[in-house]
């Protein structure tokens, strides 16, 4: 049995100043607290915050005043001194005219009376031989004794090997600090709520008796509820897949699709299958638009997919331009498509910001020119189209590849913004999961033609969905992997 005060544990985000705490803390707490801005000293009050709580057990979390750079004139008087820690504490420093040191006397208070565990946040965009001020305050929380996780945070986008390798930079030039017992990657702005939970794994590591108790059954309540969002979202990109595979439109007479493949075969245009085919694109990108806002609200962000583009796309309508060479190297060069709005498009000679550049747009630069020089649609029943395998398939990756961005987006970093690129590495990785399960996925496709049956192929789907997922995460994050097997 743990008492009361073991039920709760403590921990407090410190670093240097502008280093990113608060961000870091909005990230992980879905709330915008405090302010985030780019300038030292932007907070200069300690808060603390309901991290998690589960059957009594409680985490909190503190964003703290940065450490300020006048901190490293007091070094030497620091290390001689043999109270140092107690000789910071008893100076009187005003807040306005002395506010760097203000800000950090209030965050050695902070560590030393609050915190179990320091989170001590670093930039990761400079190297650590070049930052002067980190083995000062690293020796300061020393001298407190409260252990220390490090994180890196500025990482720039995910990217699992450069990670690794910063990691082990600063692993090795803080070898020296007994105190700091792991290096590990939690970047505000990108990183992905598959490794969240490992604050209190790692902090339930250096913890003893009742309080490392409350840490291990935190750190499984934390993953319980990022998995039970994780569901919702599969709900609602089900919802999705879905709406593409029993999608249909009607051929304006019986036999047209006949003289249509004809036509396309011979390398002409139908315009009536065109508008077909844009009517189809047009309910696919306002679906997506939904679903994506749908994710954006389940995952705790703020903002909506394309609504600016959709506003300003209505104006622009009628504007057509010649695609830029880059645009259409890029286009071009990834073998297999995405969803073909945006492609409908350039296919017709000009970039129209129309429904379709909207998905287009929505899955980041992706990829559809292929696609887009043929119809994306088969005949389904008598007289209907539908849309065809390999561009169902496409729809999958796609909204697959926009939940990705959404899963790494940290509130940090603001309201949401559509990704302008998508990772060529979540790309690979989604390519290769859904190569892998083409005979699933061609099975569900074939259910298309069979309405009668959507319930009981939308819960196939969403089975399908999740272990696509599961399995993308998986390779992504190794580490995270066992966080799968609650589910
Ligand atoms: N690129 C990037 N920028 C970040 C990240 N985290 C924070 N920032 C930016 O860094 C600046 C400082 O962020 P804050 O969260 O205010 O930093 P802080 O450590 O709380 O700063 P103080 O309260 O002044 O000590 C802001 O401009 C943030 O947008 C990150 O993970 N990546
Ligand atoms: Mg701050």
């Amino acid at each position: 049995m743990s008492s009361p005060a073991e039920k709760e544990i403590v921990l407090s985000l410190i670093s240097h100043t502008n280093v990113g705490k608060t961000a870091l803390a909005r990230t992980l707490l879905r709330e915008d607290v405090g302010e985030v801005a780019d300038s030292a000293h932007v907070t200069v009050v300690p808060e603390s915050y309901p991290l998690i709580e589960s059957e009594g057990c409680t985490a909190k979390l503190w964003d703290t005043p940065g450490f300020g750079s006048n901190l490293a004139k007091l070094a030497k008087r620091l290390r001689s001194s043999g109270n140092p820690v107690g000789w910071i504490l008893h100076q009187v420093w005003d807040r306005t005219q002395d506010k760097s040191l203000w800000c950090s006397q209030e965050a050695i208070r902070n560590v030393q009376s609050d915190a179990d565990v320091v989170l001590y946040l670093v930039d990761a965009s400079q190297s650590p031989a070049t930052i002067g001020y980190v083995d000062l305050e690293i020796e300061i929380i020393e001298w407190i004794g409260k252990p220390v996780l490090v994180f890196l945070n500025q990482t720039g986008a995910p990217d699992a090997e450069r990670d690794q390798r910063n990691e082990q930079e600063w692993r090795d030039h803080l070898a020296r600090h007994a105190i700091v017992k792991k290096v590990s990657t939690l970047d505000a702005f990108t990183r992905c709520w598959t490794v969240e939970h490992q604050i209190l794994a790692r902090a339930a590591e250096v913890m003893e008796g009742g309080k490392q108790n409350t840490a291990r059954h935190l750190t499984d309540a934390w993953i319980a509820r990022n998995l039970s969002l994780f569901d919702e979202s599969i709900a609602a990109i089900t919802g999705l897949v879905s709406f593409a595979l029993y999608d249909t439109a009607s051929l304006p007479q019986r036999g047209l699709f006949e003289k249509v493949v004809m036509l396309v075969k011979k390398g002409e245009n139908s315009r009536e299958l065109e508008n077909i085919q844009k009517g189809m694109y047009a309910r696919l990108s306002e679906k997506t638009r939904e679903t994506v806002n749908r994710l954006i609200v389940i995952n705790g962000l703020t903002g909506e997919s394309a609504a600016e583009l959709a506003r300003s796309s209505r104006e622009a309508i009628a504007v057509k331009r010649e695609v830029e060479e880059p645009v259409m190297a890029v286009l071009g060069g990834v073998g297999s498509g995405l969803l073909g709005g945006l492609c409908a498009d350039l296919a017709a000679g000009g970039m129209s910001l129309g429904g379709g550049a909207i998905v287009g747009m929505l899955v980041g630069g992706a990829t559809t020119y292929a696609l887009a020089r043929g119809y994306n649609l088969t005949r389904s029943g008598n007289n209907t189209v539908r849309w065809t395998e390999e561009h169902f398939k496409d729809q999958v990756k796609s909204i697959i590849l926009l939940y990705l961005a959404v899963s790494h987006f940290g509130r940090g970093r603001g309201t949401w913004q559509d990704p302008v690129n998508n990772s060529a590495r979540w790309q690979e990785v989604v390519d290769a999961r859904v190569t892998a399960e083409e005979a699933d996925w061609k099975s569900l496709w074939k259910k298309g033609d069979f309405p009668a049956d959507r319930e009981r192929i939308k819960e196939r789907l969403a089975k399908q969905l999740g272990c696509l997922l599961e399995a993308v995460f998986s390779e992504l994050y190794p580490q995270s992997a066992s966080i799968f097997r609650k589910r």
